[in-house]
């Protein structure tokens, strides 16, 4: 699928955007197959998101990977890049028989992502925490260079324990950098456990509102609800940063990763493979916890 280059928020179905981040998923389950491990749960919650931003909403120009005024994106969650590397080939950035030798000696696609070998990644990430203050940087690049691009920070829930998180949040509402971002991936767990069991979290919202942000929170699978809060953004400019708390489920489409600590990097074999493949293909199915409980229809 192409996006329209150079142009932010494009015309695309929710099927179309269902499928692609069905593509996500199933590309994940190869890639790691080739790998032999992977980070699937952490990409499954993320696909969604992954899907509306990069088919959707970024204005990016996949021709011209290094265009100056193109949004960046920064996925300080860097251990989901294997969920990102499938939708930069479908979009043209490089062939996709790149990803056929992924993570093997020489490749230029490891298990997190490598700005100075990949088009298309902005920041070579995977020590998590560093994400933010970057994006901030980014951000303030932009208003140097009187560029109105926006810059996207997908961050990871676990990853807000992270004491540079808070010097990013409080630094980015100094500067007024409206044009900031931050996504967080509100998938419940890190790599201990519960986050709010391991490091408490919560009330995400309010503790970047205290530090000068304006929130939303939003069904992170919902298609509807990702594009109407990306929808909603401030254009860049001096004004409040902006947070997106996008609540997911780790593992999401695969039943056996879903909230489970095990998946969080893991390898399926052989009939394993199969039927998480088949599951994925089914499509999402309904949601046991708060669907149910408060009646939400299924998708
Ligand atoms: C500074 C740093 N410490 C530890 C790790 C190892 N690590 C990789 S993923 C992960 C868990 C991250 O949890 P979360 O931020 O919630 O991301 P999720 O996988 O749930 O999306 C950890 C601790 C790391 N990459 N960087
Ligand atoms: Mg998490």
């Amino acid at each position: 699928m192409n996006v329209v280059a150079g142009k932010r928020g494009h015309n695309v179905s929710r099927a179309q955007l269902a499928d692609r981040a069905m593509f996500v998923r199933l590309e994940t389950l190869r890639l790691a197959r080739i790998c032999g491990a992977g980070h699937y749960s952490s990409t499954f919650s993320a696909a969604e998101l992954f899907a509306a931003l990069y088919y959707a909403h970024l204005r990016l120009d996949p021709k011209d990977p290094d265009w100056p005024d193109r949004d960046r994106f920064v996925l300080s969650k860097g251990h989901a890049a294997i969920g990102l590397y499938p939708i930069l080939a479908d979009l043209g950035y490089y062939p996709a028989s790149k990803l056929d030798n992924y993570t093997k000696l020489g490749s230029d696609f490891g298990d997190h992502p490598n700005m100075k070998h990949i088009p298309g990644i902005d920041f070579s990430s995977g020590s998590l925490g560093h994400g933010l203050s970057i994006a901030v940087g980014m951000a303030l690049a932009a208003r140097a260079q009187k560029r109105s691009y926006r810059v996207y920070c997908m961050l990871g829930d676990g990853e807000l324990a992270e004491g540079q998180i808070w010097e990013a949040a409080m630094a980015a509402s100094h500067f007024k950098l409206q044009g900031l971002v931050a996504i967080v991936d509100r998938n419940q767990l890190c790599i201990d456990g519960q986050t709010e069991a391991v490091m408490g979290i919560e009330p995400i919202e309010q503790r970047f509102a205290a530090f000068g942000w304006a929130t939303q929170r939003i069904d992170g699978h919902d298609f509807d609800a990702i594009l109407g809060a990306l929808g909603k953004l401030a254009p860049a400019g001096a004004g409040q940063p902006q947070l997106i708390v996008a609540d997911t489920i780790k593992g999401r489409g695969v039943k056996r990763m879903e909230l489970s600590l095990q998946w969080h990097v893991a390898n399926l074999a052989g009939q394993d493979y199969d039927e998480a493949e088949a599951e994925i293909r089914a499509g999402l199915q309904p949601r046991e916890t708060s669907e149910k409980k408060s009646g939400k229809a299924a998708r």
